[in-house]
């Protein structure tokens, strides 16, 4: 096997997603595929819509135990001349999947995003922590272990941590030991966030550059979905 390849990644296919615009000059353009999972009213459409910074992603309550969101939904949002990088500037184009609650099936993500997924966006309700939602199993069964350098844990709902004048410092030292072990083992650490105030391209602003950096750290490699094969 090829020694640079490295679960459908190779550096063919992290130079490829470079590529060169001529609109007026030219610039790079890194794309990162980011996966949003989450249980039921966890706020995952929400977190989409501030990574796009827009209002695309359904969001609202749910209807007699019914999500929200049922199926899969990939939006794309392009922000030109975003980050430097090797004295260049480069656009970030964010493909934002949303998901149905929990237990993405496996098949469905490889679809969406045969070539991997550089940012697993974790979301859970600062107020749900009573549920153990499982997520850790979820994304375990997807990504296999590797996915705790790709993951990114998001609080939502994080007013409520402030009306109850709570520090979040304070907040992620009393967690019950699930989420605790999400938090520990996210490489990107873990994000409050407000989704009730501002507009979505502010409040995601937070949001997209702890995702560049995560990514960045991870060279901009891609994680893939584990397959029967594989696991
Ligand atoms: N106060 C507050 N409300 C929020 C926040 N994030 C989301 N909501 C609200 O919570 C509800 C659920 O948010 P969604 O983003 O639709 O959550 P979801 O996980 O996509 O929900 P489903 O697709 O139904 O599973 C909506 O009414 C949102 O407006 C937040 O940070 N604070
Ligand atoms: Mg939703």
């Amino acid at each position: 096997m090829d020694k640079h390849r490295h679960r459908g990644n190779s550096r063919f296919d992290v130079l490829s997603r470079w590529r060169r615009q001529l609109d007026g000059g030219e610039r790079n353009v890194l794309a990162l595929n980011v996966l949003l999972i989450g249980d039921r009213q966890s706020g995952r459409s929400s977190v989409g819509n501030a990574l796009i910074g827009g209002y695309e992603f359904k969001t609202g309550p749910d209807v007699c135990g019914v999500a929200m969101t049922t199926e899969y939904q990939v939006l794309s949002r392009n922000y030109p001349r975003y980050f430097r990088r090797q004295g260049a500037e480069s656009d970030l184009t964010l493909r934002v999947v949303d998901t149905p609650p929990l237990v993405p099936h496996p098949q469905g993500v490889r679809e969406l995003c045969p070539e991997g997924v550089h940012v697993i966006v974790l979301v859970v309700r600062v107020d749900a922590t009573h549920e153990h939602t499982h997520l850790e199993e979820c994304v375990e069964h997807l990504f296999g272990p590797e996915w705790h350098g790709h993951a990114l844990l998001i609080l939502t709902h994080a007013d409520h941590l402030k009306e109850a004048g709570l520090q979040p410092s304070f907040y992620l030292s009393q967690t019950p030991d699930w989420l605790s072990s999400l938090s520990n083992k996210a490489v990107g650490g873990a994000l409050f966030l407000d989704n009730s105030c501002d507009w979505p391209s502010l409040r995601g602003q937070p949001v997209r550059e702890r995702v560049l950096r995560l990514s960045a750290r991870n060279h901009h490699r891609a994680v893939a979905v584990r397959t029967e094969v594989s696991l």
